[in-house]
């Protein structure tokens, strides 16, 4: 299997997390979602986005929640990282869609504050989703379980959070500073123990 994009980006270290801790392997092509790869990435995901993951017999597969669902299907119910059915699932996307939805109006503050010229900034919108930010990483570290997120064993919950939080934090705009989550740093100093996150830490 091929899995295109860098791990700078942490929607692509969640999907690399996810293949190492399964034992997959997978050749790395480090293709940027931006600039001169745009167009090579057209070529596989018709948004031009990363993660792809190429599958051997050439299928392509895009968008990191289809990807994971792809890799918990070969996998197999008994050993994927995200729970097959019931309330536990349920928990477990719940978790990964709060960590998701935070950390993309984290991107969208950063895109308003660092790329916009000040005086064609809209502050209203920028201090709303500054706020939306700050009460979803705030609501998953209440959600938070000690060791992990969702209890005793490592979870697709734990991967998703750690690389957005993890990312989300190192991006510091403003509103990023002002929130407090020690469970989920807690949860990412542990989760950075780990040779699957090492091995799959941001490149610059
Ligand atoms: N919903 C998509 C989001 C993918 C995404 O936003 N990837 C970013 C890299 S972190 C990207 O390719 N950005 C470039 C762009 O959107 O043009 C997924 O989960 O795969």
């Amino acid at each position: 299997m091929i899995l295109v994009g860098r791990y700078l980006s942490p929607i692509v270290s969640r999907v690399a997390v996810t293949m190492r801790l399964y034992g997959l392997e997978y050749e790395h092509r480090r293709l940027m979602a931006f600039g001169d790869d745009k167009k090579a990435l057209s070529q596989w995901n018709p948004v031009g986005r990363v993660p792809v993951l190429i599958l051997d017999d050439g299928e392509v597969l895009f968008e990191s929640g289809a990807i994971l669902d792809y890799l918990d299907e070969q996998i197999g119910s008994d050993r994927a990282l995200t729970p097959p059915s019931g309330r536990q699932r349920r928990e477990v996307l719940r978790l990964m869609n709060i960590a998701t939805g935070a950390a993309e109006k984290n991107v969208q503050t950063v895109y308003e504050v660092r790329f916009r010229a000040e005086e064609k900034r809209h502050d209203p919108w920028v201090a709303l989703c500054a706020d939306q930010v700050r009460s979803g990483f705030e609501a998953l570290n209440d959600r938070a379980a000690i060791p992990w997120m969702s209890g005793e064993h490592l979870g697709q919950a734990d991967i998703t959070a750690v690389s957005r939080w993890s990312f989300a934090r190192n991006a510091k705009p403003e509103p990023m500073e002002a929130i407090q989550a020690p469970r989920l740093d807690e949860i990412a100093a542990r989760a950075k123990q780990m040779p699957e996150f090492r091995q799959t830490a941001p490149e610059f």
